[in-house]
């Protein structure tokens, strides 16, 4: 099974889904969610998430947070897709124990007027870390509700000066086969790269990932830095990133060079597009407390849900030819 049964685990590792809503309904009902009060502090007491990872001081909440309730921890951590530790969706946290996320380095290349070799620190220490809690949707027609922490990416990409001459920003995974099993075969071609517009790259809802639950971010969910574009079918969402680059033509992307006619390079979520395979209308929400591992069906929103803020960037475009 993929989501571990509540028996496999032991109780020092979770709390139980009701304890942990009772308690954010106690701390709302008492005003204390209210500001400067993140979610992850009102986990902060519990024992769901390991000791082992290191908790990220000086995180602020964020208006762009979805209301929804989070998925826990586990599920969040224990159901996922990072094809370089394999390609079922408990591998990620079985297979990458013996990833080294610390010390990184990104290589920023192409149209910017400050290139080079920067370290994590370098990158994201300049700025305020947010918990961002983001609807996030599989193009297999699962979702979640994740509490991230990051930076706005596009206030790191300013930093690198980007020239007039650059339309588009493209990010590489690293290959590292010794630490990562599923590099060893040729599943994918590796770096898995992936590709925005400037413009996407630059919107105020694309984030630079460095946590989740107010913790530095678990290796399956691709420590230490990776994109989140909630408007996006999952796969645009790079993990373990060692490269950026703004380019002037449209970078390739991996899903798409993998089968281009099933994924394309906007990969908006689109319930009106169904995958050749299979329909995007619905979605089940990965949800591992009710005895099997997805809720019920519920309707896909066009973009995900994030229409309002994100549909003007797609003005003239067309959806259908651009999936
Ligand atoms: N490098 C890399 N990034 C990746 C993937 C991958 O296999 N390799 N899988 C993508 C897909 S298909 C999804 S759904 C999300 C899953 O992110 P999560 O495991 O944190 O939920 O990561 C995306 N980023
Ligand atoms: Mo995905």
């Amino acid at each position: 099974m993929l989501i571990r049964k509540p028996s496999d685990i032991k109780s020092s590792e979770i709390t139980p889904e009701r304890t942990y809503l009772n308690r954010r309904a106690l701390l709302q009902a008492a005003g204390f969610a209210g500001a400067g009060t993140l979610l992850s502090d009102a986990l902060a007491a519990d024992d769901a998430i390991p000791a082992k990872y290191q908790r990220l001081a000086g995180v602020r909440k964020s208006p762009f947070s979805t209301t929804e309730a989070p998925n826990k921890f586990e599920e969040i951590t224990g159901y996922n897709n990072f094809y370089e530790f394999g390609t079922g969706k408990d591998d990620p946290a079985a297979a990458s124990g013996r990833f080294r996320p610390k010390p990184w380095k990104v290589k920023v290349d192409g149209e910017a007027e400050v290139t080079g070799t920067f370290d994590y620190d370098s990158i994201v220490k300049p700025h305020v870390l947010e918990e961002r809690i983001y609807r996030f949707r599989c193009v297999e027609a699962w979702s979640m509700i994740v509490p991230w922490v990051g930076i706005p990416l596009g206030d790191v990409l300013k930093r690198y000066k980007p020239t007039s001459k650059a339309r588009y920003v493209a990010f590489e995974t690293v290959v590292r086969p010794e630490e990562m099993p599923g590099q060893k075969y040729p599943v994918l071609d590796w770096p898995y790269v992936e590709g925005l517009t400037m413009a996407e790259a630059m919107h105020p809802l694309t984030l630079l990932v460095v946590g989740v639950y107010g913790v530095e971010l678990p290796n399956q969910n691709g420590a230490p830095l990776r994109l989140m574009v909630p408007w996006k079918y999952g796969f645009k969402s790079i993990k373990s990133i060692v490269r950026i680059s703004f380019t002037e033509q449209q970078p390739p992307t991996t899903w798409n060079l993998a089968a281009p006619g099933e994924y394309g390079f906007y990969a908006n979520v689109n319930p009106k597009v169904d995958h050749p395979r299979w329909s995007q209308a619905s979605e089940r929400r990965v949800s591992s407390g009710l005895g099997s591992l997805f809720a019920a069906r519920q309707p896909t929103l066009p973009f995900n849900g994030y229409a309002d803020q994100v549909a003007s960037l797609y003005k003239g475009l067309d959806l259908v030819r651009n999936f």
